[in-house]
């Protein structure tokens, strides 16, 4: 059998993804711009009931320090207007310069916004605010999904903001977010795969080193991030992975390995990811679902974020 990465796609068909995120983040885009921002506002701060996001650190928010400037210049109104402008995706100078944010930039874009609304430097939610029916449908839905599902909707829609996100996939991020790494790389052992390329891709991911990563590509190989298509080719796939890549924690515990045809292997390992903004308050239960080429470099690989802890030991093939 010769395989295509959209036949590679249905590999380990039976792996169960958290549909509920992409559900949710639907009934988000339905709200109107300022019933978006509220229930960001609200969905966050439920959030922070439990867990709360890490500084991002000061010399990643220098980054953006001219922005911060004008904006903590800006009277209450137009920065609310910024923030109805970013959520719109309208064409503003600041909204296009935010296009260009990687995606860890425009999460502490956010963060720094956020602290500043609880100061009071920028705008906060207008005193009486009244939810809307609608917001609070969202709210409920997003009360019932898991806290790494709750933190992929609110990174989801932070990433669809700007003008103009579909840029986002063509373009080198101008603002990349460093996480530095504060402990060693988490040693692991993955009980039932053995396989050297699939161990040496979580060795070079837990340590940043993408093009160590992105090494044990084939050339037409491609990297299917959770709910998106695929990335095909090293080139795109190393930039995908200093953007989204940095600081993750990948605690893979177990998987299974079997060859098909023509040499070809396929593999399907289950575990946690750890993201550098909630540190190991929030396990992140992940599938990789990867096809290897009868040289052993990675033809495909697929990163599903499960539906549920039980889907950790789903490892069959179908
Ligand atoms: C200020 C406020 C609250 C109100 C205002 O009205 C609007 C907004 C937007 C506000 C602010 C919101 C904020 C600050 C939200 C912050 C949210 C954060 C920090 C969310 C972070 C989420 C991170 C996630 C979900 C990371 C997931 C990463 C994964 C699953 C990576 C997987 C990968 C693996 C395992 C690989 O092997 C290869 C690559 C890949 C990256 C895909």
């Amino acid at each position: 059998m010769n395989y295509t990465i959209e036949s590679a796609r249905n590999i380990f068909s039976s792996t169960q993804v958290a549909d509920a995120v992409p559900a949710t983040t639907a009934m988000f885009a339905e709200l109107n711009i300022d019933d978006q921002l509220a229930f960001l506002w609200y969905a966050y701060a439920e959030l922070g009931r439990t867990i709360t996001p890490a500084a991002p650190g000061k010399a990643n928010l220098q980054l953006m320090e001219g922005i911060f400037n004008e904006i903590k210049q800006m009277s209450h109104e137009e920065q609310t207007q910024l923030m109805r402008d970013l959520a719109s995706n309208a064409d503003t100078p600041i909204s296009r310069s935010y296009a260009y944010f990687g995606v860890n930039a425009k999460l502490g874009f956010w963060w720094q916004l956020g602290e500043w609304m609880k100061e009071g430097i920028v705008a906060p939610m207008p005193v009486g605010y009244q939810m809307s029916t609608q917001v609070k449908a969202v709210l409920e839905a997003v009360q019932k999904i898991d806290q790494s599902q709750q933190i992929t909707v609110l990174r989801n829609t932070v990433v669809n903001m700007g003008f103009d996100p579909s840029l986002a996939d063509k373009k080198q991020a101008q603002i990349n977010f460093k996480f530095p790494r504060t402990s060693l790389s988490p040693q692991f052992t993955i009980e039932g795969v053995t396989e050297p390329t699939v161990l040496k891709y979580i060795e070079a991911m837990n340590a940043d080193n993408f093009e160590a990563a992105v090494a044990l590509f084939a050339n037409n190989g491609a990297l299917q991030p959770p709910f998106q298509k695929p990335i095909v080719g090293r080139e795109a796939i190393t930039a995908y992975l200093r953007d989204e890549g940095q600081g993750l924690v990948m605690k893979p515990t177990k998987g299974v390995s079997e060859t098909i045809e023509d040499g070809y292997t396929q593999h399907k390992i289950t575990g946690t990811v750890e993201t550098p903004w909630f540190g190991g308050n929030v396990g992140m239960n992940i599938a990789w679902r990867f096809l290897l080429n009868p040289q052993g470099q990675i033809y495909f690989v697929a990163i599903d974020l499960l539906a549920s802890p039980k889907e950790l030991l789903n490892l069959t093939r179908k």
